[in-house]
């Protein structure tokens, strides 16, 4: 009897691993913003609807193993040889099109309710900030500020961000797991992301997408702070960065981590790297800069022309 039991204690113990578990290690299930908060109403509406199917589907499991277990004493409901009810099989049918309806529906809606900026904030206008993978590091632009970050960005809380973000190089995925999923940014592409912060803190965020050696430190931080320390830092750094030089650029367009950076001016008067996918491998082929292969020096570089015994290298 124990061991027909044993799915339902390893079922028992993952949701109370789960449940009990509270909310602080799971950042997704505890958002500090709208966009957060509306997916992870829809991540456990599904899980609960889940559960629902599979507590359903064990009860029927067990009723149905032991009203028809082989030794049992009244044999009267034996019926081998039945077949084609059609009662059955337009239930089974008609169900998984319900729960297909049921898991569905909220899931588009929320999809496209994201596409747009948060409703509880409609009245306020969103911040537009750019967002640059470049591997393996993050370059954010204010375009209304003038301003240009690498590796961090500060927005105000309680107000809608809209991100534009693109990639010059890999593919890469934008996401701040604390205020919602991640969208994914492309070379030659733009994407748009919705993200607020209901608080001031300060929230992680990186690239979810590998994309080689220096993935792992693919990060940034999000600061949220208070309207007016955003609006003071803005004009601070306008008026004392250092100006972004297009020199420095280029070197940012290499691969390779960089630190977090600040500067008065944006790289957005020289490239738009979701109109120019090819503006950092163009750099990196100017300044001379090979991209190294990961697989050691004997093996075989995609990157480099194919060398003759003799040594020298010429296109055929
Ligand atoms: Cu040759």
């Amino acid at each position: 009897m124990f061991k027909r039991l044993r799915p339902f204690f390893a079922l028992g113990l993952m949701l109370s691993v789960f449940f009990l578990g509270g909310c602080s290690n799971y950042i997704v299930l505890d958002p500090k913003g709208p966009v957060g908060a509306q997916q992870k109403d829809l991540i456990l509406y599904s899980i609960g609807f889940m559960a629902l199917i599979l507590l359903v589907v064990y009860i029927l499991f067990t009723v149905i193993v032991i009203k028809y277990r082989e030794n049992r004493k009244d044999m009267s409901n034996w019926e081998p040889e039945q077949e084609g009810s059609k009662k059955l099989e337009i239930l089974w049918t008609a169900i998984p099109i319900l729960i297909t309806i049921a898991l569905a529906i909220p899931t588009i809606k929320t999809i496209y309710d994201l596409e747009k900026p948060p409703q509880a904030s409609a009245h306020k206008e969103p911040i537009v900030i750019t967002a640059t993978a470049v591997d393996w590091k993050w370059i954010f632009s204010y375009p209304e500020q003038g301003i240009e970050t690498v590796n961090y960005i500060n927005i105000p809380e309680d107000r809608p961000v809209e991100f534009k973000l693109t990639s010059a190089d890999s593919m890469s995925s934008f996401w701040v797991p604390e205020l919602g999923g991640q969208k994914y940014a492309m070379p030659g592409m733009e994407t748009t992301l919705y993200l607020q912060a209901d608080h001031k803190g300060k929230f992680a965020g990186r690239n979810s997408n590998f994309n080689g050696e220096g993935f792992t430190h693919q990060i940034f931080d999000v600061n949220s702070v208070s309207q007016s320390d955003f609006d003071k830092w803005a004009k601070d750094t306008k008026s004392k960065a250092p100006e972004l030089s297009k020199k420095q650029y280029d070197q940012l367009m290499l691969q390779g981590e960089a630190k977090k950076m600040t500067f008065s001016s944006t790289h957005l008067k020289w490239v738009d790297h979701a109109k120019d996918r090819d503006y950092a491998v163009k750099t990196r082929e100017r300044l001379g800069v090979v991209p190294q292969n990961p697989h050691g020096s004997k093996a075989k570089d995609a990157n480099k022309p194919e060398q003759d015994s003799h040594g020298e290298s010429h296109s055929h």
